[in-house]
């Protein structure tokens, strides 16, 4: 099992589209594996060392997208039970998917006077306002797992999560050496506007322009949920292009169990008829590959709690953090599957 973070990204930086990463400042790089906690930071010992004052407790306002998948749910377990182990008060707001919801509770966020706003937004566009106002009101922002399109950097401490385009090279490299750069390709794509959801299309295609033989013939958001890929595969093999499909590209988990159900509705195997690779690599996953139905997941780490919560006591010591936090990110394919299996935490 291949861990990546590449000297690339460490080294020189992250440009997604439109140059929206800044440099990854390897010094400032929290590596967090599956679990791990990263050290803390000096700041939260200089503080312990304060011989013992009593520290006001830190309060933060998280605004959480919604429960729509295996891999949400673990992300909001590692925030939840890292703000628990550290005593951090946590406001958390979960926005049913909606955009107005998350604007709404950063909001309520500011008339509370929380210490730190974090959040992970639905989509890239339409934060600038709120942005304004969190920063009039002084207080910091952290964003995890998803970026936002802002021309003003300024207007958010740190980003901390992956390099979704990263993400979709790498789906796109091990199909094209697994089919021998040969695919015709049904894609389920993410939420529309959602960072995910562009990048990891970007980083696919970009593999593919550098493999001829192989092409997308369908695309459609199926959200990231479970029952909208099974829908939107169940179209897909309905549809007059459907015999010519030998490969799936979901950009999760998620929609590819449910896209693998489709298949097999359909009287064909998933993982041989239709070779099945998508993002995430939650416990779901795992089980597919084993069962031979998954051939490969790239991994997404969602479990980002402690770093967050390290930023958030870096900040609160009045630290400077790189614009981006990346996280420690693996392959897998159906030989790993049932050894990684036992010991996957989400
Ligand atoms: C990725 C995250 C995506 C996951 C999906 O960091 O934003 O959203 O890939 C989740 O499973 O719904």
């Amino acid at each position: 099992m291949k861990t990546f973070l590449t000297m690339k990204q460490l080294g020189a930086g992250l440009l997604g589209r439109g140059g929206r990463w800044l440099a990854l400042a390897a010094c400032g790089l929290f590596l967090a594996s599956c679990g791990e906690e990263p050290a803390k930071t000096p700041g939260g010992a200089a503080a312990e060392a304060g011989g013992g004052a009593k520290k006001k407790q830190i309060v933060v306002g998280f605004s959480q997208i919604g429960a729509e998948s295996g891999w949400r749910t673990a992300n909001t377990e590692s925030i939840q039970s890292e703000a628990k182990k550290r005593g951090i008060k946590l406001l958390f707001s979960d926005a049913q998917g909606k955009q107005e919801n998350q604007i709404n509770a950063l909001r309520s966020f500011i008339a509370q006077g929380v210490d730190v706003i974090a959040f992970s937004p639905v989509i890239v566009s339409g934060w600038e306002p709120v942005l304004q106002e969190i920063k009039k009101a002084g207080i910091p922002v952290v964003l995890t797992d998803r970026a936002v399109d802002a021309k003003d950097d300024t207007l958010y401490a740190t980003f901390i999560g992956s390099d979704f385009i990263e993400e979709g090279h790498r789906a796109g490299e091990w199909l094209a050496k697994a089919t021998g750069g040969k695919a015709v390709i049904a894609e389920l794509v993410g939420t529309p506007g959602a960072a995910p959801a562009i990048d990891r299309k970007k980083g696919f295609e970009e593999v593919l322009a550098k493999n001829p033989g192989m092409k997308i013939i369908k695309s459609q958001s199926g959200d990231f949920n479970r029952t909208k890929g099974k829908e939107v595969m169940e179209a897909f093999l309905k549809s007059p292009e459907a015999k010519q499909i030998t490969a799936l590209y979901a950009h999760n988990d998620d929609m590819a169990l449910g896209a693998i159900q489709a298949i097999e509705e359909a009287g064909l195997k998933p993982g041989k008829d239709i070779v099945v690779v998508s993002i995430d690599g939650v416990r779901g996953a795992f089980q597919a590959m084993a069962d031979g139905k998954l051939n490969c997941t790239v991994e997404c780490n969602p479990l980002i709690g402690p770093q967050l919560f390290d930023a958030v006591e870096a900040l609160l010591a009045k630290k400077t953090l790189p614009k981006r936090t990346g996280v420690m990110e693996s392959v897998y394919e159906q030989s790993q599957a049932k050894e990684a299996l036992p010991n996957r935490k989400y």
